[in-house]
């Protein structure tokens, strides 16, 4: 593999009342994410970290927290990604999961203006698919996905035009989906897999079927890994620790099958609270997640077939 990374610092903190997700990106330095890449023979800039953009904008409703510096983070991010993917392969190192709005409206920004379409792969306990609306806590890292499929009330965001197709957001790990989450994705064509499809037919099914679409469309794929996705015995370091979680195999196998299917163009890793890490083995565990994906493996042998 020949591809350029990038590592792009996003700490931002605002999308939730609990802090610690802006020492995030300093812990994956730490942890040696560029070391381990390089190791990969991957050459690997790191632009340091990012900052918010200027941000007046009011919140629609004011049990939502900190709006005009998530509105502020998402222009600056949105912006970064688009010119980061002329570069090379952008991994942005967060920073909670309200980021995620800004790096895949700038990926699918990209993806337009080269006539592509653009995926995302969300691994993640949540569904994150609430609007401003919607949400019961104010939390905006709760909100990303629905901002990303274009549903209504982001005032003040920047525009995604057009939005990602419904049919080409895969949602894998589910295991807390809230009541208004539930019912609008079952009215919606978003690809969904819970645990229990993952309990049932291994993690390699589903994820196969979606990187086989992504594969013959020739897509751009955006992956975003929230820390949540696993199980919080082997990844204690995160605000919204669910139990029942993918194991540490689980997680390693979607990495070297998304490596395997040659699509992946960006990558998210959000949601690591270094603050409540036991000895850095969250932030060590995420940065193996990275690797994985970026070609890692025990021996070369190509993903069969399901
Ligand atoms: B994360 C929650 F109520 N749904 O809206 C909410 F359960 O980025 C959690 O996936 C959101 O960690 C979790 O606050 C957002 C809650
Ligand atoms: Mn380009
Ligand atoms: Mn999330
Ligand atoms: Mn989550």
């Amino acid at each position: 593999m020949t591809r350029h990374i990038l590592l792009i610092g996003a700490p931002v903190d605002s999308g939730k009342r609990r802090r610690g997700c802006l020492m995030g990106p300093d812990a994956y330095r730490t942890a040696g994410l560029r070391e381990s890449l390089t190791d990969l023979g991957l050459t690997v800039t790191d632009r340091g970290n990012l900052a918010p953009a200027l941000h007046d904008t009011p919140a629609p409703d004011g049990h939502l927290h900190a709006w005009g510096e998530t509105v502020g983070w998402t222009r600056a991010l949105a912006e970064a990604a688009e010119a980061a993917m002329d570069s090379g392969l952008p991994i942005f190192l967060g920073g909670d999961h309200a980021l995620s709005a800004g790096t895949v409206a700038g990926v699918a920004r990209h993806a337009v203006r080269q006539g592509r379409p653009q995926f995302v792969l969300w691994l993640d306990a949540h569904s994150d698919f609430h609007t401003p609306e919607s949400t019961a806590s104010g939390h905006l890292h709760g909100t990303p996905v629905a901002y990303i499929a274009g549903r209504a009330g982001f005032d003040g965001f920047p525009p995604l035009t057009p939005p990602v197709p419904e049919e080409n957001i895969c949602l894998l790990g589910l295991r807390s989906v809230d009541p208004a989450e539930r019912a609008a994705l079952q009215d919606s064509r978003i690809r969904r897999h819970d645990m229990r499809e993952i309990d049932e037919t291994g993690i390699a099914r589903p994820l196969a079927a979606f990187l086989d679409t992504v594969a013959r469309a020739g897509g751009a794929l955006h992956v975003s890994l929230d820390v949540d996705f696993l199980d919080p015995s082997v990844a204690p370091a995160v605000g919204t620790t669910v139990p029942g979680g993918a194991t540490v195999r689980e997680a390693h196998l979607a990495m070297e099958m998304i490596c395997d299917s040659g699509c992946l163009t960006s990558l998210d890793l959000v949601e690591l609270n270094p603050f409540l890490d036991e000895r850095g083995r969250t932030a060590s565990l995420m940065v193996d997640m990275a690797a994985s994906a970026l070609g890692r493996r025990i021996f070369d042998r190509p993903t069969p077939r399901f």
